[in-house]
């Protein structure tokens, strides 16, 4: 047996066994301190979520808001997502049925591409959140694909009044939807703008169980689910990017200062080959 290294943290559990949680936010302070190890610690669920500080610099986030400001944005079905969330770009899940992703889904993904392309002074932002994950990855990083047709990704949306807890899993959401299964899957939120206070998001070391269905309202599950369970709230500022592991609980909080909440978002997989893929 290996000389084990100390756990960052010990929690004592109500029968005062101490047990090692592994569930801690680490936060770097530039995109080239994010290493391969925190994807492969997130993906193995040791870590509760990773801070990228500085992520992209104030400039490339303003450009982008400004760019923004001239684009037809959508939202979520308005009948489940309660407050309306206004987004650039589909979410796959949106247009999910018994046929796989329809004809919708690419027209949406194609169009809104083709808008956030030049949002960046001129460049697509998602290349440029891309390209600094992949750095950290170190190894092969491309589009998810359905149907042999690349998916959309990069989704640019405003979450100023929060989102219910819920979780996100495409395997389990969406089964047969990605020609290369992903066998765990990452959050990735690049934080445009902020609030001035509030809008935090909460993540539960908690998956999803069968029975939790019974406390489902829409698209978002009853908090109590998770209440007992360890969680990390992180907090980004404007500039950040957060990482963590979607298939956990999470909420957002709402705002509570002035400020807009907006955020380039994709999901990120690693099959089984070890290549790092995304969609949104
Ligand atoms: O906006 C956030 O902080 C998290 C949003 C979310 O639910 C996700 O990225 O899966
Ligand atoms: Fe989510």
């Amino acid at each position: 047996m290996g000389t084990a290294t100390a756990p960052a943290r010990e929690n004592v559990s109500s029968n005062q066994t101490p047990i090692y949680v592994l569930f801690d936010v680490e936060t770097v302070q530039s995109p080239e301190k994010l290493t391969r190890d925190h994807l492969v610690r997130l993906a193995a669920g040791t870590l509760g979520a990773v801070v990228v500080r500085n992520f992209g610099t104030a400039g490339e986030c303003a450009s982008v808001l400004r760019g923004l400001d001239t684009c037809p944005m959508g939202s979520y079905d308005e009948e489940i997502v309660v407050p309306r969330i206004p987004k650039l770009g589909p979410a796959a899940y949106d247009h999910y049925d018994a046929h796989g992703l329809g004809d919708a889904y690419w027209r949406d993904a194609e169009e809104s591409a083709r808008h956030r392309s030049t949002l960046l002074d001129g460049t697509d932002p998602l290349t440029l959140a891309v390209d600094r994950v992949r750095r950290a990855w170190g190894g092969r990083m491309r589009p998810a694909t359905a149907d042999g047709r690349a998916m959309y990704a990069g989704m640019i949306r405003e979450t100023n009044g929060g989102m219910k807890m819920h979780w996100d899993e495409i395997g389990r959401e969406m089964p047969g939807t990605l020609d290369e299964p992903v066998i765990t899957q990452l959050g990735f939120n690049w934080y445009l703008s902020v609030p001035e206070a509030g809008g935090s998001t909460e993540i539960f070391r908690r998956r999803w169980l069968p029975g939790d269905e019974a406390h489902r309202d829409g698209y978002g599950y009853a908090e109590e689910l998770a209440r007992t369970e360890p969680s990390v709230v992180v907090t980004p500022g404007a500039g950040d990017a957060v990482f963590f592991d979607p298939r956990n609980y999470h909420a957002v909080r709402g705002n509570e200062g002035p400020g807009r909440r907006v955020a380039l978002s994709f999901f990120l997989g690693v099959t089984a080959d070890g290549t790092l893929s995304y969609w949104s």
